[in-house]
């Protein structure tokens, strides 16, 4: 791993500090930054949805709500759907029209929009007007199908489109948002200040979706996360009561780890209505029995995903010379997503993990790295033979013909010669080093104006420079982690770490002359500052 330190002068004082935290936002999104725009007050140009396209689908709506309409909202599976499917489902209740959800199933209906799945609700619901949430903005061919049906489409969703977009007679789109924000936005146009009590699933979706946390997203993220510790919902604080966490603690990473997770397992292994029903159902009861499949869902999802990923460890091990990993296996479809993160982890290499779906079919889950973005570089090969491709740049998914396999390696392998090498390098951004005297409470009050830390504004990490490993010992179940004394050669002063998966993290701790480290409240005894190594050289 490469350091990339951005500055190489010692950080002696808080004012220096902010300033090196505020000067690695990207600039148009500094001004805002330390006291963000509530999103309530966001305007479409912070958004970066067109405001006539958001005015054409609240007519729609509305028009709905007076004909006392059939309404569908068609969500998607992963936690950004599901939430964005109870924001709009919420909204629409709100105003006295009893929409009907829908989401699809990964194996019976496939990914996204699709006829398969809009078939059934055609069959069984024959709605007036269907919305997508999380969904549909490359659905050409489905959307032209349902206005032969005489179905109005209202599309909202964050995906990248292709050149032309799909003719539903209302697009709310942009790419700057995760799903459940636009859905989001398009529930504060017809609830007004009231929209703000949607905002705890809002945050879900935002966080779990990897959206970089910048500007409008900055905004949800901020706000979110405190509606989300004082949510008064019993779905959401009987999901923390399980998870054994109490929900006023909650964090980007208890999303991440806890929350998240266990929303997307009941997706990827069995029916996301149930994930759906969990949390928006007002019935204690229900909500704890829904909670706690999706408790055991995600139990489930975690045997299969350590077994599988064995399997792909061993397998992408092979490919050493491959800027872009390819591999195939016998994985369940729900967890190619996750192979394909953990690979990327790994090895900070763009990969697709392929499984066989339906007979003759194979399915792809992509993740990237910054520098490779996987959806414009899957559109580029040369002729394209998917079935399907949606995605953006960090994630995407495909299908395709289990005959076109060879070829997409062939053409996979040549693209990717055009990835350079200083891309694939792993690198950890580092601020500077900090002042040993710098290790207190001053500096995690600095450092707490600039969170919630996720995509786009990583947790800063800080330099330790000059040191020398005085004392060493594992701990932990497994003695997994590794607490470290460590002395600052040129001062004499020494420090307290710890370095959680240290095998992994600092196999050669016993050399290493730098580190980098983030600093943490203490979890702990008496003191306030607990300092994590991350890496070691
Ligand atoms: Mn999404």
């Amino acid at each position: 791993v490469q350091f990339h330190s951005q500055t190489d002068q010692i950080i002696t004082s808080q004012e220096q500090l902010e300033q090196l935290l505020l000067e690695r936002i990207t600039p148009e999104f500094q001004q805002s930054f330390l006291s963000p725009t509530h999103p309530l007050q966001l305007t479409p140009k912070d958004t970066g949805i067109s405001p006539a396209q958001l005015k054409k689908a609240v007519t729609f709506i509305h028009k709905a709500i007076e004909e006392k309409q059939m309404v569908v909202i068609y969500g998607d599976y992963d936690c950004d759907g599901v939430t964005a499917t109870a924001v709009l489902w919420e909204a629409l209740h709100e105003l006295g029209l009893a929409a009907q959800p829908f989401i699809p199933q990964r194996e019976k209906h496939g990914y996204g929009l699709s006829l398969a799945a809009l078939k059934e609700i055609v069959s069984t619901q024959k709605p007036d007007l269907l919305i997508t949430v999380d969904n549909g903005i490359v659905a050409h061919e489905q959307v032209e199908w349902l206005k032969k049906q005489d179905i109005a489409v209202i599309i909202t969703d964050h995906h990248e489109p292709l050149n032309t977009l799909p003719p539903a007679n209302a697009i709310v789109h942009t790419t700057q948002l995760a799903g459940a924000g636009v859905s989001w936005i398009l529930a504060r146009e017809l609830l007004g200040d009231k929209a703000q009590d949607l905002l705890d699933y809002v945050v879900l979706g935002t966080i779990a979706d990897q959206v970089p946390l910048l500007g409008a997203n900055r905004s949800i993220a901020w706000y979110g996360i405190h509606a989300l510790k004082n949510s008064s919902r019993p779905s959401l604080k009987t999901l923390a009561e399980l998870s054994g966490i109490t929900l006023s603690s909650a964090t980007v990473q208890t999303i991440n780890y806890t929350f998240a997770p266990r929303i997307n397992a009941m997706g990827r292994l069995f029916n996301a209505m149930d994930a759906l029903r969990a949390l928006v159902t007002r019935n204690p009861e229900k909500t704890r029995q829904l909670m706690q499949k999706l408790g055991s869902a995600n139990e489930h999802r975690q045997d299969m995903t350590q077994d599988a990923w064995k399997q792909a460890k061993l397998l992408a091990a092979t490919l050493n010379d491959d800027s872009v990993l390819i591999i195939q296996g016998n994985f369940h479809e729900g967890i190619i997503g996750l192979i394909a993160s953990r690979l990327v982890d790994e090895f900070h290499k763009p990969a697709i993990v392929l499984t066989n779906s339906n007979p003759g079919t194979l399915k792809a889950s992509c993740r990237s790295i910054i520098g490779v973005h996987i959806t414009d570089f899957l559109r580029s090969l040369p002729q394209p033979s998917f079935l399907s491709l949606g995605g953006h740049a960090l994630a995407a998914g495909f299908s395709l013909a289990t005959s076109e396999y060879e070829s997409l390696i062939t053409n996979v392998r040549q693209l990717s010669q055009t990835i350079t090498a200083d891309v694939l390098e792993p690198r950890l951004d580092i601020i500077g080093p900090l002042s040993w005297q710098l290790f207190n409470q001053d500096t995690l009050n600095t450092l707490q104006k600039f969170e919630p830390f996720g995509a786009g504004n990583s947790e800063p990490l800080f330099l330790l420079s000059e040191i020398k490993v005085v004392d060493s010992k594992p701990v932990g179940k497994e003695q997994q982690h590794l607490r470290l004394n460590l002395q600052n050669e040129a001062s004499g002063q020494s420090t307290q770490v710890i370095c959680f998966q240290y095998q992994r993290r600092c196999p050669n701790f016993q050399n290493m002359t730098q580190a980098a480290i983030k600093l943490k409240a203490s979890t702990y005894g008496s003191r306030t500052i607990d300092i994590e190594l991350i890496a070691g050289q």
